[in-house]
């Protein structure tokens, strides 16, 4: 077998990028100077008195994350303008200065505290890229952004990440920063060693667009070379020409193959995550409050980007009143129900499965069933195939598959399919390429007890920890008239 296929199935994620994983859907808060002037990117001379939301209430973005089931949120603590939303003690550009609760508010405790209360997790987006700061464009510019980050990092409790995107334009001199990206990991290493850095960062890999759009195979095993900043920069919005954030780019839909890593001098583990808007812009626009996702078009994200070895960061925009607006609440709260409803009774807990072939008792095919993400079926190693067969224990009616690699030993499957027992003969039921974290699979339903999972390809030797059965809450009624 080839050495190098052998060493990319055995690289695998560190204890954060393992719990950040875990996450899997979150929420992106682009809240400032715009929210109040109707842009997307504000150009740094906007007046901090704008800034004034009427009925703000940090509780409420909270309670609507949660209703759709998410578990973090990061907000936009500093966009491209350079408007703080805390009252730095290293520039007058904030919220101190505006009429918000007479210049003594702070937005991001506001946030922290409320998503402590709500038992989500707090992540800060600071914007490199800044119009407003005079020394923006020298080496003073990058103290100050260390400096930014001090703050942020010390004063709000548990950040589990650290956002940076790739935008890089001029600054009110006219000048670019050379962003000291090194000397910014080390600050955040050394203050929040837990927390994430993602996007121009180490630990989590932008999915190269805006647009929800999802590669049918996501591997978190890639080249060292995609953590490059500065082609993560290229890539990213040039110019605030309202389409970037719509716009596919499908060059690189194949990262992490087999044809993609070979001959790489370094491979890591460098995990997607897939951010998107619910509305077409970042910011808030009212006139875009009919231009919310539908519940269909969120699901369809979901299911590729969390059942797709992803993670799934959504940006919901608050208005100017400081909340964030019925529709959209609303739109989370219906994706929320649909969600829990479908995954709430795994039909394959208590299931009984055989395998072609096991490594030993430790790693009996029934782990796949424990509800234990430690434990795991593998078979010997350089075994690339297999088969394993499912009693569901009676015939159940069921539209979707979820499996979950053992991760902590690394991806490697590459190419499976499922069958079902239909009056004594194989039917096919679905195939997918790779699953890594999760894959969810979907397809119409069908009442069946026995199912088959044959893992055509694979790394070195697979490894499964979860195998789950569900039946989706679209099909729900025509269970209760059969
Ligand atoms: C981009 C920014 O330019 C957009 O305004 C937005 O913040 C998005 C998440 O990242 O690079």
């Amino acid at each position: 077998m080839n050495t190098f296929i052998k060493n990319a199935a055995q690289i695998v994620p560190s204890v954060r990028q393992l719990a950040w994983q875990e996450l899997e859907f979150y929420s992106f808060i682009h809240f400032g100077i715009n929210t109040f002037t109707d842009k997307e990117w504000g150009l740094g001379d906007e007046d901090p008195a704008l800034f004034n939301p009427t009925t703000y209430n940090a509780q409420q973005w909270v309670e609507v994350c949660k209703s759709a089931g998410m578990n973090g949120l990061i907000l936009t603590c500093k966009h491209h303008d350079g408007f703080c939303l805390w009252p730095s003690a290293y520039t007058e550009y904030s919220v101190k200065n505006s009429p918000w609760q007479g210049g003594n508010g702070d937005i991001v405790k506001a946030v922290s505290d409320a998503c402590r209360e709500g038992g989500i997790r707090f992540g800060v987006y600071l914007s490199p890229w800044d119009r407003h700061d005079q020394r923006y464009g020298s080496s003073l510019y990058n103290d100050y952004f260390k400096n930014q980050l001090r703050e942020l990092l010390t004063h709000y409790g548990d950040i589990f990440c650290v956002w940076f995107d790739g935008a890089c334009g001029e600054g009110p001199n006219g000048l670019k920063q050379v962003y000291d990206w090194d000397g910014y990991y080390q600050v955040i290493r050394e203050l929040q060693p837990n927390a994430m850095i993602s996007v121009c960062g180490p630990d989590v890999r932008w999915c190269g667009n805006e647009a929800g759009h999802t590669r049918e195979s996501e591997w978190s095993v890639v080249p060292e070379e995609l953590q490059d900043c500065e082609k993560i920069q290229e890539e990213s919005q040039h110019v605030d020409d309202g389409e970037f954030s719509r716009r596919i780019n499908s060059r690189e839909e194949n990262l992490g193959s087999r044809e993609a890593i070979r001959g790489k001098d370094k491979l890591i583990w460098y995990p997607a995550e897939v951010n998107t808007s619910i509305r077409p812009g970042w910011f808030y626009h009212a006139a875009e409050d009919d231009k919310v996702r539908s519940v269909e078009d969120l699901l369809n994200i979901y299911y590729k980007s969390v059942g797709g070895n992803s993670t799934f960061l959504l940006n919901l925009p608050p208005d100017r009143r400081g909340l964030i607006h019925e529709n959209d609440a609303m739109r989370m709260a219906e994706l929320g129900r649909i969600l829990t409803s479908t995954f709430r009774h795994n039909l394959a807990s208590g299931a009984h499965a055989t395998a072609t072939e096991t490594m030993n008792e430790n790693h009996d095919v029934n782990r796949i069933f424990d509800g234990n993400k430690n434990t795991y079926w593998c078979q010997r190693e350089g075994m690339e195939h297999a088969v394993i067969e499912i009693d569901l224990n009676l015939e159940r009616m069921f539209d979707t598959i979820v499996l979950k690699e053992h991760i902590q030993s690394g991806q490697r499957i590459e190419k499976l399919r499922i069958d079902y027992l239909h009056q004594g003969k194989w039917k096919f039921l679905c195939e997918c390429t790779v699953v890594g974290y999760k894959r969810i699979c979907q397809f119409p339903e069908v009442t069946a007890r026995y199912v088959r999972l044959t893992i055509e390809e694979s790394r070195w030797c697979p490894t499964l920890s979860a195998f789950e059965v569900y039946l989706s809450e679209r099909n729900f009624a025509k269970l209760v008239t059969e």
